[in-house]
């Protein structure tokens, strides 16, 4: 009948469940900003700076998220820790990806605060890496656009971010395995009983992923190096999670 409910797989409806709140994570990074530039002038942060702040934060949500996740939670915290030094800087870059799609403007970004900032002023002051990583983010924008990819399809590649490594690095292989079978039967189910003229959707998704995962190489690279010039505040999840990979 018309008033049964849509055909969603019991796991994608149970990740939808776990969705961060979008305004509420917002407030608190605004918050969280604005306290930081309350501090004594000696202590303020440049522009970049409170970038690489938001992009903390940002990352604190991500680490929140994962830990209530299905199958996550139940790994032992040496395994999930590293889940998370395998992928944190793909789920940032998909995080952003996302919020692009939502957004819909061409020739701006949006920020996670609620801030907008045009693609000429990124022209105009990013360097050529910068601007580069911004610009593969917007064409993966516009694909993932072209495909109409829905909140279903979103938070099944971001579970299948999360699992993405192999499960020989981990104490769980079980658990882990059953893990991604699941969620990726779960999404070639979603995508054909959803979407039967593009049969192609489910393949074409998952060969997003190793672009994303490029990016986000990218940007790790890009991090460093301002790191390594001094640019990056002290204390810095990024950076602990960058040294934690290469150690
Ligand atoms: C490691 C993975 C991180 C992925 C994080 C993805 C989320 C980040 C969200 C948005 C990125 C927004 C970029 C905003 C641009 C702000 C305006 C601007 O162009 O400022 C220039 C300033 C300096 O540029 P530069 O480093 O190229 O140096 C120029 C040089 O001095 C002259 O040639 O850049 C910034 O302020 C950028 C701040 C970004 C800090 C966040 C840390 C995240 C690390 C990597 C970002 C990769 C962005 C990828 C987008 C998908």
């Amino acid at each position: 009948t018309s008033s049964s409910p849509p055909d969603i797989p019991e796991v994608i409806l149970k990740l939808l469940q776990l969705e961060p709140d979008e305004p509420q994570v917002k407030a608190r990074i605004v918050s969280c900003l604005q306290q930081e530039q309350n501090k004594g002038r000696h202590e303020k942060l440049s522009m970049f700076g409170i970038m690489c702040k938001m992009a903390d934060q940002t990352l604190f949500s991500i680490v929140e998220w994962a830990r209530s996740c299905i199958y996550f939670k139940e790994l032992e915290v040496s395994d999930q820790m590293i889940l998370l030094q395998n992928c944190w800087s793909e789920l940032l870059v998909f995080d952003h990806i996302y919020r692009q799609m939502q957004y819909s403007k061409e020739n701006s970004i949006l920020l996670v605060t609620g801030q907008e900032i045009e693609m000429s002023a990124i022209t105009a002051q990013a360097g050529s890496t910068l601007n580069n990583l911004v610009l593969r983010a917007q064409e993966m924008v516009l694909f993932l656009h072209s495909l109409q990819v829905d909140r279903q399809e979103f938070v099944c590649l971001k579970f299948l971010i999360l699992f993405s490594l192999d499960e020989k690095f981990l104490e769980n292989h079980n658990l882990a395995k059953s893990a991604q079978e699941k969620v990726n039967t779960a999404l070639l189910e979603y995508t054909m009983c959803h979407y039967p003229h593009c049969t192609d959707k489910y393949r074409l998704l998952m060969l997003r992923l190793a672009e994303i995962r490029s990016i986000s190489m990218q940007a790790e690279e890009y991090l460093y190096h301002k790191h390594l010039s001094g640019e990056v505040p002290c204390n810095n999840l990024l950076i602990e999670m960058l040294h934690a990979k290469r150690a």
